[in-house]
């Protein structure tokens, strides 16, 4: 099979930030009337829409992990909410553009059979951050996935960008918490980027709310 390249030209776009507007609350010197006040909220309302407009910034992130890990889902998860048990595999990759306030989210979602692992670094290379799902369910998978992290991390290419580690399926019974997580993936090791690690439930949206937060907060971090 012939997977579509990667076009260079996506990558890593410069984070657009054009000038936000400064704090207006100075600008208000009417008094505190009902008058003022919704008319003071009509104004910020305005000034929010026109900040929104000018204040933009993109990411970009790739997902990596083991087959049926969660990667598919966590994307449909993190755009409509929705969850599905009936999930095919994917096949290559799948991009998916998702907005979150002024953040647009460019997610390169890449399929986790053996086959397609090949391809991870490619498209990992000059993305904000790397996000890598874990079936925290699957205990008899956490040593290929924690070879397959390493593997990937030792890439030169790779080098400095952030890692959050995803633990999913906390909701089936056995799942491995952040601390068991930590220390089967040997994720201490890994000392020349910063990296997180959280357990979350796709299935039950549990921490998928700080798992955005994290990912837009990183929304500047660059390697170069
Ligand atoms: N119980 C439970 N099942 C989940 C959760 N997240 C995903 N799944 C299920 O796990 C299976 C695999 O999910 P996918 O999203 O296709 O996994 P993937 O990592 O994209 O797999 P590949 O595309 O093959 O790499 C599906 O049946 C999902 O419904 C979760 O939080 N809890
Ligand atoms: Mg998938």
């Amino acid at each position: 099979m012939v997977l579509p390249e990667r076009d260079e030209n996506h990558f890593a776009k410069p984070v657009t930030r054009l000038h936000p507007f400064k704090s207006y609350d100075c600008w208000l010197l009417v008094g505190p009337g009902e008058e003022s006040l919704s008319m003071f909220s009509l104004f910020n309302r305005l000034l929010d829409w026109i900040r929104s407009l000018f204040w933009k910034e993109e990411m970009e992130l790739t997902l990596v992990g083991l087959q049926s890990s969660g990667k598919t889902t966590f994307v449909n998860v993190i755009a409509s909410g929705h969850f599905n048990e009936d999930m095919i595999p994917t096949v290559g990759f799948n991009m998916r553009k998702i907005s979150k306030g002024n953040v647009t989210i460019k997610l390169w979602d890449i399929g986790g059979q053996p086959r397609f692992r090949t391809m991870w670094e490619r498209y990992c290379r000059g993305v904000n951050a790397i996000v890598y799902m874990v079936d925290a369910a699957d205990q008899e998978k956490i040593e290929a996935s924690r070879n397959e992290l390493h593997n990937l991390l030792d890439k030169p290419q790779l080098h400095g960008i952030p890692v959050l580690v995803l633990g999913n399926k906390k909701d089936l019974a056995g799942a491995l918490d952040e601390r068991d997580l930590i220390a089967k993936l040997n994720l201490s090791a890994i000392q020349d980027r910063e990296i997180c690690c959280y357990s979350i439930s796709c299935k039950e949206k549990y921490n998928i709310d700080i798992t955005l937060q994290w990912l837009i907060q990183h929304s500047k971090s660059r390697r170069n």
